[in-house]
């Protein structure tokens, strides 16, 4: 049977994961290899509402525990009804966010101990860890003014304070550092043509082992 690979695509907002992931969409189908394309929060219809509270602005103050509740409940169930059945039928799996954006967000930036973010991702992963996780790394004002340059509204994680994703960012390479054999930290203010290129370079790696 075919091994199933997971690859995360993760990193500062707007810094270009959803252009990523189509050019690795094209890549892949080129390869003709199965794969599966999600992302989280969502990725199941359960996770999809949960994704609307989550990243809604008009709901009020949301606690932060209650957010990072919110994220493990909808990893515990795309992880079980998606992910795991894919990487079984030997797809490969392509995830746009994962466990790495709760350490980022809800542990550096949002504050939360580490002990309780572990556990609840621990909870929610059943034990699986991403091949391969890419960081796209950005200073946090360039991907806003990407993103607003793109015509989006700014969603509630956005509108958090520049400090906020600045820690977040910080998060990622930390992560990247603890983890040197599972993360690569890709530069994403080069050119796009550059970005794909060491994208498409690190998954082929990945494919060859
Ligand atoms: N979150 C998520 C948590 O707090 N905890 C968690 O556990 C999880 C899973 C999710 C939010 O939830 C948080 C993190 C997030 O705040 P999201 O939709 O995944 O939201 O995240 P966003 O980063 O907000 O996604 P975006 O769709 O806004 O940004 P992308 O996908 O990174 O960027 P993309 O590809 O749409 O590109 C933005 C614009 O930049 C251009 C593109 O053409 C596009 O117009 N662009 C470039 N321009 C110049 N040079 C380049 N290299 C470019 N690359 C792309």
């Amino acid at each position: 049977m075919n091994q199933g690979r997971m690859i995360v695509i993760d990193g500062s907002n707007g810094a270009g994961k959803t252009t990523v992931i189509g050019a690795l969409r094209d890549h892949l189908e080129y390869q003709r290899r199965e794969a599966l394309f999600t992302r989280e929060p969502g990725g199941t219809p359960i996770g999809e509402k949960i994704r609307k509270i989550l990243l809604s602005t008009d709901a009020g103050e949301m606690a932060p525990v209650t957010e990072l509740m919110l994220f493990a409940a909808a990893r515990a169930q795309h992880v079980r009804e998606k992910i795991i059945p894919a990487l079984q039928a030997g797809k490969v799996v392509v995830c746009d966010r994962f466990d790495s954006a709760t350490l980022s967000f809800q542990h550096y930036a949002r504050g939360l101990p580490l002990e309780l973010i572990t556990t609840l991702n621990d909870l929610a992963v059943d034990g699986l860890q991403p091949d391969l996780t890419i960081v796209l790394d950005l200073d946090p004002e360039v991907g806003l003014a990407r993103v607003g340059e793109r015509g989006n509204n700014l969603d509630r994680l956005e509108k958090e304070t520049l400090d906020f994703l600045h820690k977040a960012r910080e998060g990622y390479l930390a992560q990247a550092r603890l983890n040197p054999e599972r993360f690569v930290v890709i530069d994403a203010s080069q050119p796009l043509d550059n970005v794909l290129c060491e994208v498409l370079q690190v998954v082929d790696h990945l494919m060859q082992q």
